[in-house]
């Protein structure tokens, strides 16, 4: 990746990164009510540090299929005091916030996060006016809708090129409020507005998106697709979790975001000596 400096830190490269997802919430699909009091999930954050994480992704909101939404209130509510609490603590790591929300982005900024993670991909052009002002670099993630709706939206005649197309329109929003394209990370959204078929498509197809020139990050922890194929229940997702951040790294993803980071790191390094192993021809 080229040189992409996020917070303290200068991220560069073919990595593979991992970012650690921390969820501060209730109801999210996996961890949900684990990390919600905000000293589990700093403590969960140190932990992450110590297994190898690059970042770690705080979210104060579930985006699983048909979940409901929380108010900009609430989310601060869960958000900030972990941060604060980090920041407090001298953490090493830089911290992403998982939010399509203004305020959100705002106050989280405002408590040293350094990056946002916005899985709607900057559709609202005032968060997009936060990060060019803040500085900060963004993920630009693809959906299609709410997490309401955004399963009944999952149409696609060629999912490999929508979603391309469609993570263009985000690269030119980011350009159109002031982000340089440098400070921009693409993420096709997996089982965001994704049938099984759709999210396993864009895996097996990843490097295509290359053409796009950011760096890509793969979000597929855990996820229902992982069920789909094996009938694992979520607790029951890890090897097949594994089994997809390899791919992900070997068609040329530069960070991954998981929920389990030892086990995460050592399946995308893994995957990531391989790909660059002396002798293997470009099939990416
Ligand atoms: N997936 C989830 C949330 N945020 N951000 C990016 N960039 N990429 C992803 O694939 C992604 C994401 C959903 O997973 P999780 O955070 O575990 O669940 P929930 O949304 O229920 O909190």
């Amino acid at each position: 990746m080229t040189p992409l400096r996020i917070g303290t830190r200068v991220f560069e490269g073919p990595g593979p990164f991992v970012m650690g997802v921390i969820n501060v919430t209730p109801d999210s699909f996996s961890d949900g009510g684990r990390y919600a009091d905000a000293q589990a999930a700093v403590d969960r954050a140190l932990r992450m540090a110590e297994e190898g994480a690059d970042l770690v992704d705080l979210g104060g909101e579930s985006t699983r299929p048909g979940s409901a939404a929380v108010s900009a209130e609430e989310e601060i509510r869960r958000v900030v005091p972990v941060l604060e609490r980090l920041r407090a603590r001298g953490y090493v790591l830089p911290i992403s916030v998982d939010t399509s929300k203004v305020e959100v982005a705002r106050a989280a900024l405002r408590a040293g996060a350094a990056l946002v993670n916005d899985v709607r991909g900057l559709a609202d052009p005032r968060l997009a006016e936060v990060v060019a002002e803040a500085g900060v670099p963004v993920v630009l993630m693809h959906m299609r809708g709410t997490p309401a709706d955004m399963q009944s939206r999952a149409v696609y005649g060629d999912v490999v090129a929508e979603v391309a197309d469609e993570l263009r329109q985000a690269l030119a929003r980011a350009a159109a409020a002031g982000i340089p394209a440098e400070r921009t990370i693409l993420d096709p959204g997996i089982g965001f507005a994704k049938r099984p078929e759709h999210s396993l498509e864009l895996l097996a197809r990843l490097g295509e998106l290359r053409a796009l020139g950011r760096p890509l990050l793969v979000g597929p922890s855990r996820k229902s697709f992982i069920g789909h194929v094996t009938g694992a229940s979520v607790g029951e997702r890890l090897p097949g979790t594994l089994a997809a951040v390899a791919a992900a790294v070997l068609a040329g993803a530069e960070m991954v975001r998981v929920h389990d980071v030892a086990e995460a790191r050592q399946a995308a390094r893994i995957a990531a000596a391989i790909r660059e192993a002396p002798g293997r021809r470009n099939s990416g």
